[in-house]
């Protein structure tokens, strides 16, 4: 299991800059390799994604200088260490950065020498990465095979896991904000799963309803272009609650029910529409106060089935969160937290201590290295708060390692978008670790 060697080397992410690749060799010969993802609209207390800033190449965008932190400043000082130390191992490479956010080394530096370690040390153990994570960090979720169980899913697993406990799709599938030109103030509207079936039924069901809202927006005239994260952005919406009634009807258009087998979650990232006091909502000519906005979210929780929200206020904000929690609670509905809690446990104790969220959105390049996500998931899991483990709309990279960490933590849902080879693959990962549980070759 000792580490023999570390490479690091640029890769294109699906935002056409590039990122940081990292493999770690072992002794044995056994290799791990992860990338990792970038934000659109990073929250502003996240760890730093070390870009070069020289403008010569890909507009500033570069990550040379992270992958030189990687060759000559991490690696010698990783080489020699077991790989299943996987704690210790962040802890040095935080340690080595010495900033409270990865500024000097890079999170994207640390965060993908982090994931190849622990691919790495899966592979050698021959295990699954989620298996791995569940075992490495203690998650309390059993993996291990059942020799006695079948192979039907309907009857039992092939691991003492239930594999009806996986993640749920949270598919995003009308985009805005950040995330696409002219569109809604708000940046994503997705179908959630909130059925009680194989992941594998929960996917079908809400991508037939993805396909279902295309042809509704192509009868009343908006464009079915994609944006970063593979939903439509129509452009011309008249508001910003115009995505919720188009997102009912095509779950009803698709054959299912709005409320019981697919619901709708939102993630305002309101953070990119808030200046000096005011949330302004540019299309449908708004400016509103924390309060009011509150007020106008309300409206929605009455009329449509949505089951989460996410960032409805700004980062900072940290006085009117907890009303919009109550709200919130009121409708028996989940607020989560994404740019206010940016996957770090201080601020999460913050958020817990005010009741400012009731679930936390989990991302791992938002702190840095696995070691502190997994803490992050488990301080919410003590907590009694839903963790759901996202996709980035900036930059992504078919890299999975985000679906190994929900099912490893039990996570509720999973969000990623409906189109594009790297948001795919992660559903494609979900699908393809509910067949390992399932046919007990875990
Ligand atoms: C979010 C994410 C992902 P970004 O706000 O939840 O959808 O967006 O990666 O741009 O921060
Ligand atoms: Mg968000």
């Amino acid at each position: 299991m000792h580490i023999k060697k570390i490479t690091a080397h640029e890769i294109l992410a699906s935002g056409g800059y590039p990122t940081v690749e990292v493999e770690v060799e072992l002794e044995s010969g056994t290799i791990g390799r992860a990338s990792v993802p970038y934000g659109a609209s990073a929250g502003s207390h996240e760890a730093t994604v070390l870009n070069d800033g020289d403008n010569s190449r890909y507009n500033g965008n570069g990550v040379l200088v992270a992958i030189n932190n990687i060759i000559n400043e991490i690696a010698p000082k990783l080489i020699g260490m077991n790989a299943n130390n996987q704690r210790s191992i962040d802890e040095l490479m935080i340690a080595l950065d010495r900033t409270p956010n990865k500024a000097r080394l890079g999170g994207n530096a640390i965060l993908a020498v982090s994931l190849a370690v622990a691919y790495a040390a899966a592979n050698e153990k021959k295990v699954p990465l989620f298996k791995h994570i569940a075992e490495t960090f203690q998650t309390g979720l059993d993996f291990s095979n059942n020799p006695n169980s079948g192979s039907n899913f309907d009857s039992s697993s092939g691991s003492n896991y239930d594999p009806l406990n996986l993640p749920s799709p949270m598919v995003v599938v009308i985009e805005g904000g950040k995330h696409a030109d002219e569109t809604t103030d708000l940046q994503e509207f997705c179908i959630t799963a909130i059925g009680t079936e194989s992941v594998k039924e929960k996917v079908r069901k809400a991508i037939e309803s993805y396909h279902a809202l295309k042809s509704i927006l192509k009868e009343n005239n908006f464009s079915t272009n994609v944006g970063n994260e593979g939903a439509f952005a129509p452009n011309g919406l008249p508001s910003n609650e115009a995505p919720l009634n188009y997102i009912v009807e095509a779950i009803k258009k698709a054959g299912y029910n709005p409320g019981t087998d697919l619901a709708i979650s939102i993630d305002a990232a309101a953070s990119e529409f808030y200046q000096d006091g005011k949330y302004n909502l540019a299309i449908e000519n708004k400016s509103l106060t924390s309060q009011e906005l509150i007020q106008y979210y309300k409206n929605w929780l009455e009329k449509y089935p949505i089951v989460t929200i996410e960032d409805m206020l700004d980062e900072d904000d940290w006085e009117n969160w907890p009303a919009m929690t109550a709200v919130a609670k009121e409708h028996n509905i989940e607020n989560i937290g994404d740019d206010l809690t940016v996957t770090n446990i201080e601020r999460l104790q913050k958020a817990i201590d005010l009741d400012a969220i009731s679930a936390i959105l989990i991302k791992l390049n938002q702190i840095g290295s696995l070691s502190e996500t997994v803490d992050c998931c488990m301080l919410a899991k003590k907590n009694n708060m839903m963790t759901v483990v996202s996709h980035r709309g900036g930059g992504e990279t078919n890299n999975t390692a985000m679906v190994d960490l929900a099912v490893a933590v039990g996570s509720r849902f999973i969000k990623v978008g409906p189109t594009r080879g790297e948001r795919v693959s992660k559903y494609n990962r979900l699908m393809e670790i509910e067949r390992i549980l399932t046919n007990g070759k875990v």
